[in-house]
């Protein structure tokens, strides 16, 4: 009908394969947990990159990736670190996008040291730290893909259906 807007989804991922999300982690050792993360998102549909960056191991990677991350069309960061966990807190401070840090749990001390090194963030530079190990970085690619929701309508069918399936699980449980 003429003079009625036509209402479309707001896409926010207009090229194909574009990744959205930008997975860091301090090392290699990092994986085994962070794959978590990178599991979430492949089931929800959302494109992401997945890179080990040391904020002080590859300092100049660490700069050169953070300060193109929004350049490169990235629009959610998820870095994994452990012990004196920095690469969060760095990684906010060379780029805008929201950062998701996910604490490591350490042999030394069970990630009490990645989790405090992550959340307390002086103020100005925020990082929005998840709980320690898998369950963090299942609880940041969700919070992740809750962000591009808000943008993306195919993004937000897929979250809402993954909280569906989930609560059916659970009404569905039978004990032994
Ligand atoms: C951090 O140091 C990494 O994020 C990792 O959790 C921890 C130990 O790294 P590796 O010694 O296993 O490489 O930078």
């Amino acid at each position: 009908m003429a003079g009625a807007p036509q209402l479309q989804p707001k896409i926010s991922s207009p090229t194909p394969g574009q990744p959205l999300v930008g997975i860091i982690m301090g090392s290699t050792s990092d994986w085994e947990t962070m794959q978590h993360a990178a599991q979430t998102l492949d089931g929800l549909g959302i494109s992401y990159e997945k890179r080990v960056i040391s904020a002080h191991r590859s300092p100049k990677l660490m700069y050169d990736w953070g300060t193109s991350a929004r350049d490169r069309g990235l629009q959610v960061v998820i870095a994994g670190a452990g012990g004196a966990a920095h690469l969060a807190g760095v990684a906010a401070a060379l780029t805008p996008l929201p950062v998701l840090g996910v604490p490591m749990e350490s042999a030394a001390l069970k990630g009490l040291d990645s989790l405090l090194s992550m959340v307390q963030m002086p103020g100005g530079i925020p990082v929005a730290t998840f709980a320690i190990g898998k369950p963090g970085a299942v609880n940041a690619a969700l919070f992740a893909a809750a962000i591009l929701a808000l943008a993306d309508a195919g993004i937000k069918r897929a979250l809402d259906d993954y909280r569906t399936n989930q609560a059916k699980k659970i009404e569905d449980a039978k004990l032994p």
